[in-house]
């Protein structure tokens, strides 16, 4: 039973046994994200200070202009999950293809793999808005022994055995599941230790805050529309807060604490949606239904989707369960 106060190297001694797979190999995964979290967090609580933010000069597959932090929270993760010979692959938001991990695996006995959005919301790092990091871990499923093949990555978001997020902001926090329930834990940037300080955080069924770009109002399905004009209708308990910081992990964090739905729909702009399956809504959905609540495109559990690329985009709604089913009702009512 998690402790408050307890440290989350504590915490993952205490509960390696609860872990089914109890081989230690995760427990040593959590602390080497662990580290990366507390490395990268002292380079973006300095990004104001050193000539670290600003575009790195390329950019990712996304054709998103890469900031420096990016790239630096990228190598970083990947450099602490490889140095450590944990994994057996890595994929990255960042980068075009999946990473075989065997420079000091060089007989690919390792049984992870982990996909990771490095520094999610990375546009927000030079106005000094809280940004995060978000990761998952799967089991590979082709032998062990041999080099990791795509097939170890594109696994449904069901097959998770561990996500989390770190979130950069007025403190900082890892949050993350393995499958047994959420707990947060913030750093004491002091003495560089994250303490148990939100076990076993749970969504409130309903909410009164909704979280979408409403800039791209014009551009949403109608069932969308129609949602969002119900969020503002005055009746009962509404209208709700729109509240949209325009990082996931923010917007997450604060939801799943007070109740809240975050929608990022297809738009005629994007018609998958702007957010990645597999390095953001698969992780945040196995958070979200281990707090008890909900992730789905709209109309089909997020989990379920099988993946078909590495970079595939998909419509995401996530949050309070009676708010995302309220949502699908519109989606389903109003299906184009
Ligand atoms: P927009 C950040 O780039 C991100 O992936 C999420 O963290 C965030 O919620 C969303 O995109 C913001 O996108 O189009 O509203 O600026």
């Amino acid at each position: 039973m998690a402790k408050k106060n307890q440290t989350l190297g504590e915490f993952i001694i205490e509960n390696q046994a609860s872990f089914k797979y109890t081989s230690g190999e995760l427990s040593r995964l959590i602390n080497s994200i662990r580290l990366a979290a507390k490395v990268v967090n002292h380079e973006v609580n300095k990004a104001g200070l050193v000539d670290i933010i600003g575009a790195a000069g390329e950019t990712n597959i996304q054709g998103e202009d890469q900031q420096k932090l990016d790239v630096y929270a990228n190598d970083k993760f990947i450099q602490t999950l490889t140095n450590r010979n944990i994994v057996c692959g890595i994929a990255s938001e960042e980068e075009d293809d999946f990473i075989i991990v065997n420079s000091q695996d060089e007989n690919h006995q390792n049984k992870y793999v982990v996909l990771i959005d490095p520094l999610d919301g990375s546009s927000n790092i030079d106005v000094n808005v809280s940004v995060g990091t978000i990761f998952s871990v799967y089991r590979r499923v082709t032998p062990v022994g041999t080099p990791v093949k795509l097939e170890d990555f594109l696994q449904k978001g069901s097959e998770q055995v561990a996500a989390g997020y770190v979130v950069y902001g007025t403190s900082t926090m890892l949050v993350y599941t393995t499958g047994d329930g959420v707990n947060g834990f913030t750093l004491n940037p002091a003495i560089g230790t994250f303490y148990l300080s939100h076990p076993n955080i749970q969504f409130p069924e309903d909410g009164k805050i909704y979280s979408v770009n409403e800039g791209n109002y014009i551009h949403f399905p109608i069932g969308v529309k129609k949602y969002i004009k119900y969020c503002q209708e005055e009746e009962g308990d509404r209208p709700y807060t729109s509240r949209y910081i325009g990082s996931l992990v923010s917007d997450f964090h604060r939801n799943m604490i007070k109740g809240g739905i975050y929608m990022y729909p297809k738009s005629s702009k994007n018609s998958n949606g702007k957010l990645r399956l597999l390095y953001e809504c698969n992780p945040m959905a196995f958070l979200a239904e281990q707090a008890k609540g909900k992730a789905s495109d709209g109309f089909n559990r997020i989990m379920e989707v099988q993946p078909t690329e590495l970079h595939q985009r998909i419509p995401f709604f996530c949050g309070s369960k009676n708010m995302v089913e309220k949502a699908e009702e519109f989606m389903r009512e109003y299906s184009e």
